[in-house]
């Protein structure tokens, strides 16, 4: 199965495949960091059962963190979370007709005792960077790759602030369109 050539650390959840267009940029982070991932589409409400079963395997398969999407009414992270005392990671999925501002508000408010960390809509790239410094607090080759991809990042940002300096914010609006 693609991303699991080592036994899966990071489980990711999506309650339906409309998820994986932003469940893909999870995936992306966790791809380019060399972090081994399975995916899964189960969900709290049409597939109650398998998604409970899944999640109460998970810890002696290995999974060290979980990655749990849903928008709507999403459930699915905090239901995952009840069953679990490994980390879960909400990403709320925007779309239909609240925008998903209703499944931002279920994955954020979890009762306490019971605690859902939660990224921004439709954040998948946060989501899966949030698991990978979970997994890097405990794994300092993944602590420099992780380190590696600030710097990659920082040096992007002050590329174009060179070139907005050298050309101007009209040139340099023309050059990004
Ligand atoms: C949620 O309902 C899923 O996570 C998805 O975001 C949403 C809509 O699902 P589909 O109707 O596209 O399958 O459970």
């Amino acid at each position: 199965m693609p991303g699991s050539d080592t036994s899966p650390l990071v489980g990711i959840v999506m309650g339906s495949d409309s998820d994986l267009p932003v469940v893909s940029k999870a995936i992306g982070v966790l791809e380019d960091l060399g972090i081994a991932f399975e995916v899964n589409i189960l969900s709290a409400h049409r597939t109650p059962d398998e998604a409970v079963a899944w999640v109460r395997a998970a810890k002696d398969r290995g999974i060290k963190v979980i990655i749990a999407a849903a928008g709507l009414a999403a459930h699915l992270p905090g239901v995952l979370a009840s069953h679990t005392t490994l980390p879960v990671i909400g990403l709320p999925i925007a779309g239909g007709p609240l925008q998903g501002v209703d499944a931002l508000y279920s994955i954020v408010q979890m009762p306490g005792g019971i605690p859902v960390a939660a990224v921004g809509l439709s954040n998948g790239k946060n989501a899966g960077l949030i698991a990978a410094q979970i997994l890097a607090a405990f794994d300092e080759e993944l602590q420099t790759k992780i380190v590696k991809y600030r710097q990659e990042q920082a040096d992007e940002v002050l590329s174009k602030q060179r070139r907005l300096q050298q050309v101007g914010w009209q040139q340099y609006l023309s050059e990004v369109k």
